[in-house]
């Protein structure tokens, strides 16, 4: 782990260009700068008055090196997540989600393109809000969740693979938007439902908006089955677990059950809907709810009888119109929603909550902070760090400050810092845990405008590193990287809780391991099993013959045990192409319905003799 904490003092008799590098860090930048030659002001390491700064000597992980930390961002409606080094910023790696991929053949071979099809078939999502599994409120390394608002599905990606390993389509929603685990230990991943619809929503109703409905849906991690789901007033938008695992906070900006924009922005308040997950729990255990779309679905409507009593499950807390990011601190004491379309965030006591019958009693803070509030992150030394999207600001403010301001003439507010431009998310690392590291943020900001040379009317949008570590010489813009459409949030893991795994290992998948005794052409009644295994430089048949109409499944193995060694199966006009990591096995079905010779080749530079790793198909034209 690299912080930077004790900076340089006087009295130092190393080289002024590092003065201001921390000692544990002197070598590290001392090797940066040392690897681009010693002119320094060719290294863009030097500040204006000709300093090195600390923090962007620190950024530059020299080759070889390796980060400190892993970055998991959205790619939006990429329908990816991508996985950065942080604090290089490097992106070390894609992982798509909800559409085919043919770099990794996800969505090419059998078992990863059955998981689309059974996830409703779509060739796109919208993925938003990945999170990283997490154990006693800290990143256990397993798996990561993601939404997908286009089609109201969630996704698991296994950590171990770094793939994605199974995704649900969520009964009765449209769009599931907020995605996060229920702390401490994640017994739930929560999809939350943003498009509110009509239920079922199979044309019997269309022009009802007040009968439109939105869930919340709570899903097992492991299964990855929808447990139950809980139906509110209103739409939601963004969620985050409470730490202690009874609370679930979601924003929602249409409490006016609008359609039209300014229908959904008239009232001067919406909610933040804070749910009793425990409660919930009970309820379903009573039998208290409906069964719709194979789920429990327990009403938590402000009218509901489950609401009437002591234990409401829903509690609807007043909050200034269209609040948008919610998130936890830290210390699990304060739910904080960013007011949007509002200068303020609404700070609620999550202990008050509990004890009181008016939630709106939980709110405790208001702070004013400036133009389009949206996202809120943590360096877990009692600050909060909120993007201004109209602003184009990130603004630091001291959240006790705030809880104890008297009046608004107490400012919390720490510091701001110009971004480039109109953030979204912004996310500090480990800053969905207990225990934010406190030393990198990321803005995530939609809009990079001329940051970057010219590459036509779609421009990239901007993530950007900024170094949080020191908070006497305050936050610094150390790096631009352009981002391809388009990261919503993030997840940062420190590197050493994550361990994947440098080979498959066959026991965690059910194809059948073809080793090379194993080579079989199976033919029974127009189809034909191919079994072969691949490693440098040959596939387990040179020939395979087929007739034309065969329906043709290839079972292949790379059984190399070589880390980073892989081969590939394509095949020319058949639109096959599956990837072999080391010890993987991948089956792939198709029609020959072309006589004719195809080259079977690996797509992998493999070896020197890649190219020739290659066999014939040969389709037989039919009597
Ligand atoms: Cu603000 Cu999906 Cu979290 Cu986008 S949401 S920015
Ligand atoms: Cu195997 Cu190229």
């Amino acid at each position: 782990m690299t912080t930077i904490e004790d900076h340089a003092t006087d009295g130092d008799d190393r080289d002024p260009l590092f003065a201001r590098i921390p000692r544990r860090d002197f070598m590290k930048a001392g090797a940066a700068v040392g690897a681009v030659g010693s002119l320094a002001g060719c290294t863009g390491l030097l500040s204006d008055d000709g300093q090195v700064s600390a923090a962007d000597a620190d950024a530059s992980v020299p080759p070889g090196e390796h980060d400190d930390y892993y970055a998991f961002l959205s790619g939006g409606h990429s329908g990816e997540i991508r996985v950065y080094g942080i604090p290089s910023m490097r992106q070390l790696i894609r992982i798509p989600v909800f559409g085919r991929e043919s770099a990794r053949g996800y969505g090419y071979d059998d078992r990863s393109s059955q998981m689309l099809e059974d996830a409703g078939g779509y060739s796109w999502g919208d993925a938003h809000h990945p999170r990283v599994s997490q154990t006693d409120n800290d990143y256990d390394g397993r798996w990561a969740f993601v939404n997908d608002k286009a089609n109201g599905r969630m996704a698991r990606i296994d950590l171990k693979y770094f793939e994605t390993d199974a995704i649900v389509d969520v009964p009765n929603q449209q769009g599931t938007h907020g995605a996060c685990c229920m702390l401490p230990d994640t017994k739930y991943v929560f999809g939350v439902g943003e498009f509110r619809v009509p239920m079922p929503n199979d044309g019997r109703e269309l022009d009802d908006p007040d009968s439109y409905t939105s869930t919340i849906a709570a899903i097992d991690p492991e299964s990855m089955n929808v447990e139950w789901e809980v139906l509110v007033d209103g739409n939601m938008d963004n969620g985050d677990g409470g730490k202690e695992g009874r609370w679930f906070f979601a924003t929602g900006y249409n409490s006016e059950n609008g359609v039209t924009e300014s229908e959904m922005s008239s009232s001067e308040t919406d909610w933040v809907k804070a749910f009793d997950v425990p409660a919930i729990e009970e309820a379903v255990e009573a039998g208290e709810y409906e069964e719709v779309g194979g789920v429990p679905l327990v009403d938590g409507t402000r009218d509901s009888s489950l609401n009437g009593g002591d234990r409401p499950i829903v509690r609807y807390i007043d909050v200034a119109k269209s609040p948008h990011g919610v998130s936890v601190t830290p210390d699990g004491k304060y739910a904080i929603a960013s007011g949007k379309l509002d200068p303020t965030c609404s700070v609620i006591d999550i202990e008050a909550l509990a004890e009181t019958n008016d939630p709106n009693e939980a709110i405790v803070g208001r702070p004013s902070l400036g133009m389009g509030p949206l996202h809120t992150a943590y360096d877990g030394r009692g600050h909060a760090y909120t993007t201004l999207f109209i602003d184009s600001q990130v603004v630091k403010w001291d959240i006790e400050a705030a809880v104890e301001a008297a009046d608004e003439s107490e400012d919390p507010v720490v510091e701001k810092i110009d971004v480039h431009y109109n953030p979204g998310h912004l996310i500090a690392a480990e800053s969905y845990t207990a225990e934010p590291q406190g030393d990198w943020l990321v803005a995530l900001n939609k809009l990079s405008k001329d940051r970057f040379l010219n590459v036509g009317p779609m421009k990239p949008e901007n993530d950007q590193l900024i170094y949080i570590g020191d908070d006497d010489a305050g936050m610094e813009l150390v790096k631009d990287t352009p981002a391809y459409a388009e990261p919503h949030d993030a997840s940062i893991v420190s590197a050493d809780k994550i361990q994947p795994a440098d080979i498959y290992d066959p026991e965690d998948y059910d194809e059948e391991f073809v080793d090379h005794d194993d080579s079989d052409i199976v033919r029974e009644d127009g189809r034909v099993h191919v079994k072969m295994y691949s490693q440098r430089n040959e596939f387990g048949f040179q020939d395979v013959t087929v007739q034309e109409g065969d329906e043709v499944t290839f079972t292949v193995t790379n059984i190399e045990t070589t880390p980073d060694l892989l081969h590939s199966l394509a095949i020319p006009e058949h639109d096959v192409n599956i990837k072999l990591a080391p010890q993987e096995t991948r089956e792939v079905t198709f029609t020959a319905d072309e006589p004719g010779v195809y080259w079977m080749y690996c797509a992998f530079f493999c070896s020197a003799l890649h190219l020739e790793m290659r066999s014939r198909l040969l389709v037989e034209p039919a009597e």
